[in-house]
């Protein structure tokens, strides 16, 4: 954190000159502790409110971040909302009482965050979206977002299904394990596959229900679809872990994962991988985790005040079960 806000790149040069000159003369008197405190090293000040640590693709997320901000000199604050909007709320009200550099967060959910983004704004305090986005009409309380496009993520499971699906002879019965209610990704993922199996009327979504993006909720509730549906041909789970967790209970009654129920999932990482490479999940669209590096740019420049794209979208692939023995063994997570 630097005292003064703006204007903040040249501010920060002085800042960095002066530190130099500060460490070079203790270091002078003999006095190797620079007894700089972070509030007025010169760094860049990062705050960021994480989701949570509901997935593998969170914990990727996290360390992707943690490595990004160290090894770009940045200070990160981070903060861990357990997957609650009211502690990202408070988080982001901390850092702003902190006098952060730049904001950066993972929404939650889409909605509600107008009030807390407005007071960012006016307290001069850029705000990054990544991940996840918001649905705020005034797209001038954030700079830019970061993150996959999560309605082609949808689109493409569900054309994977189109083209791959058993419909000659009759209906295939589908379930769907939503993600974490209110949330961008289940929202989009949701909107993605059914306007791609909407092409197929034998394509039909049987149950649809959230188990909130982990592997717990996911086993749940697909006891509950298994209970309740003597017929169920394919499960659409909006990330790995909700598949993993599925997967114990489609076993425990019986049934072979990946032959008697198509598997289909997003995220495509290790263990969601490794499932799919064993034969237990048919299709995986991904969804890249690996967001610091360029966050960490971003942060740079909207702290410099120069212009960023209001939009910036992670590239990803999709992966069959023959393309995730291939992919596996370089996998980074
Ligand atoms: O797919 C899921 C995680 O927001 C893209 O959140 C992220 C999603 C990811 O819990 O595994």
């Amino acid at each position: 954190m630097r005292k003064m806000r703006s204007p903040s790149a040249p501010w920060r040069a002085a800042a960095l000159l002066a530190t130099v000159l500060l460490v070079s003369s203790a270091t002078a008197c003999g006095n190797s502790d620079t007894g700089g405190s972070a509030a007025d090293d010169g760094k860049l000040t990062l705050g960021f409110s994480q989701v949570g640590a509901e997935s593998g693709w969170r914990t990727a997320n996290t360390i992707s971040i943690k490595d990004s901000a160290a090894a770009a000199g940045i200070e990160l604050k981070f903060d861990d909302a357990q997957q609650k909007q009211e502690n990202q709320i408070k988080a982001i009200r901390n850092f702003i009482q902190q006098k952060v550099d730049v904001i950066a967060f993972s929404p939650v959910v889409e909605s509600g965050w107008d009030t807390v983004l407005k007071e960012a704004k006016d307290a001069g305090i850029p705000v990054i979206l990544t991940d996840r986005s918001v649905d705020s009409a005034d797209k001038s309380l954030y700079k830019t977002f970061l993150g996959s496009d999560f309605v082609k993520e949808g689109r493409l499971s569900g054309e994977w299904l189109i083209a791959n699906a058993k419909t000659t002879s009759g209906p295939v019965n589908i379930v769907e394990l939503q993600g974490t209610t209110g949330s961008a990704p289940a929202n989009d993922r949701k909107k993605g596959f059914a306007e791609a199996i909407a092409a197929n009327p034998n394509l039909k979504i049987v149950a649809s229900q959230s188990g909130d993006f982990t592997r717990a909720g996911g086993k749940q509730v697909m006891e509950q679809f298994l209970k309740a549906n003597t017929k169920i041909d394919v499960l659409f789970a909006h990330n790995d872990d909700m598949g993993l967790g599925a997967l114990e209970a489609i076993t425990a009654a019986g049934k072979v994962p990946g032959k008697d129920i198509t598997i289909i999932t997003v995220d495509a990482v290790k263990d969601g991988m490794q499932a799919l490479a064993d034969g237990k999940f048919n299709f995986i669209a991904e969804c890249s985790p690996l967001l610091g590096p360029q966050l960490m740019d971003l942060a740079k420049k909207v702290d410099a005040g120069q212009e960023v794209p209001a939009r910036i979208e992670t590239e990803e692939t999709t992966f069959t079960q023959a393309q995730a023995k291939e992919a596996l063994p370089n996998r980074k997570y």
